[in-house]
């Protein structure tokens, strides 16, 4: 099968993206491997060659897909007594059966949970694990206190007026954390919006989360966004966008590329149990699998979205099940549980990178603190299963637990680490909110070369406004 693209004058801006895969004497695309001609006329031309002031027609082939093969060749090669009792149909056999079956709506019992330490912390025995060394577990450790001190003010700075909005990820600290330590720094991470850790992880400062919650002059996203939407190219994490899902299919499409150029890298995109409801899930799933692209789709089934619980949400076995109705390998991990989160990360990740194929991860975990400061989540969930989920299953003292029975921790390294970070946050936040704010007319720029007319009336509209009711407007955004 072989999709098309149009070349226009615009689009042929980027041939020289596009010469790289293009071989010059040829005509050939070395890396989409099928030696078949780019273009559709099977003439040995180089883009350069195309016309640039008209709609130009070009055929790309896409990577073989192996799978698809082998079925098209047992589809092919049948007849012999027992292919006779089953329908070749592409995708592969499917037996014929004289009984009425209606495949049922789950199985008797749900996928099992994979966990190495239990509640305590404590390793399970003859459980399978990836060790971690001890300066991985401490640097793990230390970054999920990092987290949790991280939450706890940036929390209180909105409750103060300082900052317009936050989201804490209390709850979910191994998976950020956790999830981060078994990947590659050139993976490139498509988040949701509930996984800070991971670019925490990455070496994102304290500094640079403040300033972007502060929306200052040293934010990437030049106060643009909305607190708690980071983005750093430096760490290759992409910037969070508020509709959520939409980052599925983007992940698909990233890891597609890496797969042509060769990248011994993959894409993780996260997701939590609401996001599976959207078009883009399936969208971004069906694309992976069948592009047969290096993705982890790491979904926090956290059993709420903001007021809506899973039971209400979905009724299948939670979103692991789903994995196999896409044709996409699956496990169910306990999120709360750093040692079993870094496992399965690092197993799919091998998986995904060297089979060239999607991998779906359901991490079952809770959302400890409310939605964001926008919601109360007592008034729809009780207190006690709140703090069941923040004692009983805590994921930092769970681990913690596990790194000191090893003698890797102290109560002294404790306080000091606390205290540390404590210090270097509170500095952090006073340098942000003291720093200058983007100007105004920033809020128009960087989405198209010449601002369109509707983009320039609207400024000039926003500054008529401002000069008649001054008084209505921040005073720190130069105008
Ligand atoms: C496309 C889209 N629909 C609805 C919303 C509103 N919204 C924001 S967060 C959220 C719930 C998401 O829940 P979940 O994916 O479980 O993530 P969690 O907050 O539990 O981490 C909703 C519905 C949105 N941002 N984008
Ligand atoms: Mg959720």
């Amino acid at each position: 099968m072989a999709i098309w693209c149009r070349v226009s004058s615009r689009t042929i801006a980027n041939a020289n993206h596009m010469r790289k895969f293009i071989n010059p004497a040829s005509g050939l695309s070395p890396a989409l491997n099928r030696g078949r001609p780019l273009f559709s006329d099977g003439n040995r031309r180089h883009l350069d060659s195309l016309p640039r002031n008209r709609a130009t027609r070009v055929w790309f082939q896409r990577f073989k897909s192996t799978l698809a093969e082998k079925q098209q060749d047992s589809f092919l090669s049948s007849d012999s007594d027992e292919d006779l009792q089953s329908l070749q149909f592409p995708g592969g056999k499917v037996s014929y059966t004289s009984e009425m079956n209606f495949i049922s709506e789950s199985s008797e019992t749900r996928v099992p949970c994979y966990r190495v330490l239990d509640d305590d912390g404590e390793l399970i025995p003859d459980s399978h694990f990836q060790q971690v060394s001890e300066e991985v577990a401490v640097k793990m450790y230390s970054k999920m206190v990092s987290l949790q001190i991280m939450d706890t003010i940036f929390y209180e700075a909105q409750r103060q007026g300082r900052i317009s909005f936050y989201l804490t990820s209390a709850g979910e600290e191994a998976i950020n954390i956790a999830s981060a330590a078994a990947l590659s720094e050139q993976d490139i991470i498509l988040p949701q919006y509930r996984e800070p850790g991971v670019l925490l992880w990455r070496g994102f400062t304290l500094q640079e989360f403040a300033d972007q919650c502060f929306g200052n002059k040293a934010d990437y996203g030049k106060g643009r966004q909305m607190p708690i939407h980071y983005g750093s190219k430096k760490h290759n994490f992409f910037t969070i966008s508020s509709p959520i899902a939409t980052q599925l299919p983007q992940a698909a499409g990233i890891a597609y590329s890496l797969k042509m150029d060769n990248k011994k890298a993959c894409v993780v995109s996260y997701i939590g149990d609401g996001g599976t409801s959207e078009g883009d899930f399936h969208a971004g799933l069906n694309f992976a699998a069948v592009m047969e692209a290096p993705v982890i789709f790491f979904c926090r089934n956290n059993g709420w979205a903001i007021s809506t619980n899973v039971s209400e949400q979905f009724r299948s076995d939670g979103i692991v099940v789903k994995g196999r109705a896409y044709g996409i390998r699956s496990i169910r991990v306990d999120g709360n549980d750093a040692l079993a989160v870094y496992t399965a990360v690092s197993a799919a990740r091998e998986m995904a990178v060297n089979e060239h194929r999607p991998i779906l991860i359901e991490a079952l975990t809770y959302r400890v603190g409310h939605h964001s400061t926008s919601d109360d989540s007592t008034k729809y969930r009780k207190l006690d299963e709140i703090v069941y989920w923040k004692n009983a299953r805590n994921p930092v003292n769970r681990f913690r637990n596990w790194v000191q029975s090893n003698g890797w921790w102290s109560e002294q390294q404790e306080t000091q680490l606390r205290n540390s970070v404590r210090k270097q946050l509170l500095e952090a936040i006073q340098v942000a909110e003291k720093a200058e704010k983007p100007p105004l007319s920033e809020m128009f720029r960087d989405v198209y070369d010449y601002p369109p007319s509707n983009l320039e009336e609207q400024e000039k509209h926003l500054r008529e406004t401002i000069s008649r009711h001054p008084s209505d407007y921040p005073s720190d955004i130069p105008v």
